[in-house]
């Protein structure tokens, strides 16, 4: 199979292409990569009715057989490792290191879910009726993905949906489309006919897709905006969402703390995938007694930092994924220069080919500007002041975002303590950003609705099924 070519739709286990097509960027060279299918409605639908008809076959396998078809899915992308780092680099920007570690993930994830089982909780009312609790597929899943972490959300929604016996349409962001139809492509030869159907369009598939009256749950990770319309598209049929939304993640940082260590970890807690991770740390609170300190190693390692093109060796940091969202860093950080906030990094975007923003750290801006209050999702951090926990507690809770923070401290147990009284589904005490198959991930507010990965995420592709029986 090649990987530097011939893009195709995967349609009821068959390569599609369609009458027109999209450019792919290397957001690094801003050379167009690849030519990729744009989905018409015709093609969407036969997706959609191909997805249907497979379902009740697939829902009807012994789940041996599925979780097989997921570990044979983990091994083919295993084994193609280095193909799809490269790929992923090439459309997406990070560097390679990084694209490796999100295929592993991918792999790790699918092993994990090949090992699941769906509970059955069984009640006995000492009435003469037994009540057994099953979990039954919904049908047929739209799986929705965004540019930042292409592979690994997509994977976190077709691994659970077809354990649980759902089948899938998936569609990739319209600037990363390729690493998604070469799974596609690659998932035809363990998977029957229609199981996984994966289409790639621009911005109209999108609605197309979640308006369907053939889609029965919208697996969904984008902003917070766009997942307002796809909970709004949801409601005519009641369909099921699960929606991973934006961030505006707090770190805490005592003044106990290991000023150099925990510097270099937050530095890669803010600025990893080039700050464009819904769980990235957006507001980074510093006690005032270290902020100096603090603030002179974060950035003295910045420095130490490579930006480039994420192919080349030695690269920390790649791109921007896209022009959109270059352009919006690029309005956030001229907002800072407007509005007077001082840079203690950066600040200034160099000319030439590639959507690259070096490093941008402001000296403590007011809660009421915009780089505190927005998700930036490039590399522009506010490294902010505090002075008492409850202050730096209230200042962290006050977002419209609840989806992930982290406390330092070598006092452990306060920092859970505190950890304790952020308002987001997942909270890291002395390090960040591990993630785990086995433990649900989901935001609060208006960071999101459901969870992902774990039992809880499992169930999420499932509905609930009680059975009474009469026992004798
Ligand atoms: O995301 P969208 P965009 C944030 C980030 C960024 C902003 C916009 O702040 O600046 O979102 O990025 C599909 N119905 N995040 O516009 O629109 C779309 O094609 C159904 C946060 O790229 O949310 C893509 O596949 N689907 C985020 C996916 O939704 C629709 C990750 C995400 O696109 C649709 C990325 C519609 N009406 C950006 N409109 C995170 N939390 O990780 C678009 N899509």
């Amino acid at each position: 199979m090649s990987f530097d070519s011939n893009y195709t739709m995967t349609i009821d286990g068959r390569a599609t292409l369609s009458s027109e097509s999209m450019d792919v960027l290397n957001p690094a060279t801003e050379e167009c990569i690849a030519r990729v299918p744009d989905a018409s409605l015709d093609q969407l639908n036969d997706a959609v009715a191909a997805a249907r008809r497979a379902q009740a076959s697939w829902a009807a396998l012994p789940l041996a057989r599925r979780q097989h078809s997921l570990d044979a899915m983990a091994d083919l992308l295993a084994s193609h490792t280095d193909d799809f780092m490269r790929l992923l680099t090439r459309e997406q920007g990070k560097p390679h290191a990084d694209a490796k570690a999100e295929v592993g993930r991918c792999v790790h994830w699918l092993r994990e879910y090949a090992k699941r089982t769906l509970p059955v909780s069984r009640h006995d009312d000492g009435a003469g009726h037994l009540f057994e609790t099953h979990h039954v597929p919904i049908g047929v899943v739209a799986a929705i993905a965004p540019w930042n972490f292409p592979m690994t959300l997509a994977i976190w929604k077709v691994a659970p949906a077809l354990l649980a016996g759902n089948t899938v349409v998936l569609k990739p962001s319209p600037f990363t489309p390729l690493t998604s139809l070469k799974m596609g492509e690659l998932f035809r030869d363990v998977l029957p006919p229609g199981v996984l159907n994966v289409v790639s369009g621009s911005d109209r598939l999108g609605p197309w897709l979640t308006e369907h009256p053939g889609i029965d749950k919208i697996g969904f990770t984008g902003s917070t905006a766009t997942g307002r319309r796809v909970m709004q598209s949801a409601s005519s049929r009641l369909k099921r969402i699960t929606l991973e939304l934006g961030g505006n993640d707090a770190a805490i940082v005592l003044p106990d703390v290991d000023v150099a260590q925990t510097a270099r970890a937050l530095f890669w807690g803010a600025f990893r995938n080039s700050s464009q991770y819904c769980l990235a740390t957006k507001r980074m609170y510093v006690h005032e007694s270290i902020y100096d300190d603090f603030s002179r190693e974060l950035v003295a390692y910045a420095r130490t930092v490579e930006m480039g093109n994420g192919a080349a060796p030695g690269v920390g940091l790649g791109p921007i994924q896209n022009r959109m969202q270059y352009e919006r860093v690029k309005d956030l950080i001229a907002d800072a220069h407007r509005t007077g906030v001082k840079f203690l990094l950066g600040g200034s975007v160099p000319e030439g080919k590639g959507y690259f923003i070096p490093v941008c750290i402001l000296d403590n801006p007011p809660d009421d500007s915009r780089s505190v209050i927005e998700e930036a999702f490039g590399p522009v951090l506010p490294l902010l002041k505090y002075r008492d926990i409850d202050e730096v507690v209230r200042r962290a809770n006050d977002s419209d975002y609840g989806l992930g923070g982290s406390v330092w401290s070598r006092d452990q147990n306060l920092a859970y303590e505190i950890a304790g009284r952020l308002q987001t589904g997942m909270v890291w005490v002395n390090h960040i950003h591990v993630m785990s198959p086995n433990a649900p991930f989901g935001g609060q507010k208006q960071s999101g609705i459901g969870v992902e990965n774990a039992m809880e995420g499992l169930q999420e592709y499932t509905n609930v099924q009680t059975r009474v029986t009469l026992i004798n």
